[in-house]
């Protein structure tokens, strides 16, 4: 009898197991490794939160935090019309900046597709008297410049009236209390592949809101394989702030380094084998939000850069454009900012992996072969002591102007000597090892 009752508990086990396993067994194509390879180097990227939402300057959560019914949310595209949206700009403002990609919304929350879509009119072109699609002019450009582009796309929708049942959130749109999901997935598969296949070769495409139904069977098999098998180097993430499914070949950790619990929704985050991504606001808000000034200092969103790297994860860092189509200065002047940073400094951040160190509140440093940059920000003391590195050190300057930094190894480490100016910044010390293992 009690084999009876094992096989028994097994098979409910699969079953209760089978809507996380998203593309069991899944292997990622040779393109799909090299584009790993690419990102894992890239290290910094633009996120953009762009959308109908950001006519009324309070956000991308207006329409769920102001319980505005799809009736009412409804008048937003014909009053949307972003004149002076210049994607040349756009992406020389990223590139300015040292940004390798950019990830942007093509769909959130509220449903709006910023693109052309012909599985439903509730998009920019069919509804707004812009009539044009962004993400047409954006792509082209980003090809143009060499930047690579993502699509974020939502998995959660407060407008479709098949997501249905609804989720946690999306429950005072005033939308009829019956649809049906598989039809809902059925239209964000055909929206997908209006995506993978209008807008040239993609980076990849960044899922949001699958937290809204977490023990929801969203066929993400299909949808996963379906992306493979039409841009097999195409990146898939997503933001379930879970360990990763199979199908997936990128890992994203929001406002939180990899494995931080900062955030409530990281409580249950495991860093996976992916290449790693941390994604962060400018100021407190993703989309355009016009009272909040919690602006980041360019220092913090350079340590914040570095510290990502220390930590081997890229940093995907957030701008909420304004209805016009402009991003807004303080905005600009902290890019332009960062961007006088990484080209004098990138090569301790692009293409580096994070360690031999683990990141400390001092810092953290990164690695290129046999060449390590220790990234001091700040400390009172005059040495800093590094716990035991791969290989003895050969040489210790400053990357700002290669000056000889005075080292000393010793059985628990190397002391660095630390200039008596530390940049008011980062402080880059570049050790070259001897590449043979130390004794
Ligand atoms: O709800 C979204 C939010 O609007 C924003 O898109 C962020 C970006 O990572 N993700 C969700 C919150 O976890």
């Amino acid at each position: 009898m009690t084999w009876l009752r094992w096989a028994l508990a097994l098979v409910v086990l699969l079953l209760f197991l089978a809507p996380l396993a998203a593309q069991p067994g899944y292997q990622p194509s040779s393109e799909n490794l090299k584009s790993r390879e690419w990102f894992e180097q890239a290290r910094f990227g633009t996120f953009i939160h762009w959308g109908i939402y950001s006519l009324l300057g309070d956000g991308e959560w207006v329409m769920q935090n102001k319980k505005i019914p799809v009736s009412d949310y409804e008048k937003l595209p014909a009053a949307f019309n972003p004149i002076d949206f210049n994607a040349a700009e756009w992406v020389s403002i990223a590139k300015n900046a040292g940004m390798k990609y950019i990830t942007i919304t093509s769909k959130h929350h509220d449903g709006f597709a910023m693109f052309d879509s012909k599985v439903s009119d509730w998009n920019i072109v069919a509804r707004t008297p812009y009539k044009k699609d962004p993400l047409k002019a954006l792509a082209e450009e980003c090809r143009r410049q060499g930047i690579k582009l993502f699509f974020y796309y939502s998995q959660l929708d407060w407008h479709n009236p098949d997501y249905f049942p609804r989720g946690n959130t999306g429950r005072d749109a005033g939308r009829p209390e019956q649809g049906s999901f598989p039809k809902y997935l059925d239209y964000m598969d055909a929206q997908l592949r209006e995506l993978l296949t209008n807008y040239g070769d993609l980076g990849g495409i960044w899922f949001d809101g699958w937290w809204d139904k977490p023990e929801a069977d969203w066929q993400l098999q299909r949808t996963y394989s379906l992306i493979h098998q039409l841009q097999p180097a195409a990146l898939v993430g997503s933001n379930h702030h879970r360990r990763p499914n199979p199908g997936e070949d990128f890992q994203m950790f929001e406002k939180d380094l990899p494995g931080g619990r900062t955030q409530g929704f990281n409580s249950d985050s495991e860093i996976g084998q992916l290449p790693l991504e941390t994604c962060e606001t400018m100021n407190g808000a993703w989309g355009f939000n016009i009272t909040d000034r919690r602006y980041k200092s360019t220092k913090d969103l350079v340590r914040y850069l570095v510290r990502a790297a220390g930590a081997n994860a890229n940093f995907l860092l957030n701008v909420g454009p304004m209805s016009n189509g402009k991003i807004q200065p303080e905005f600009v002047t902290r890019l332009k900012e960062m961007g006088a940073w990484t080209s004098q400094y990138g090569e301790s951040i692009y293409g580096t992996r994070g360690g031999p160190v683990a990141p400390h509140p001092w810092g953290a440093t990164t690695r290129k072969g046999d060449r390590v940059y220790v990234h001091v920000f700040d400390t009172q003391d005059p040495s800093l002591l590094l716990t035991p590195l791969p290989s003895a050190v050969r040489s210790a300057k400053l990357l700002r102007d290669g000056a000889a930094v005075p080292f000393k190894s010793t059985d628990f480490g190397v002391v660095l000597s630390l200039p008596k100016e530390l940049d008011p910044i980062d402080t880059i010390i570049v050790l070259d090892l001897e590449g043979k293992p130390s004794k």
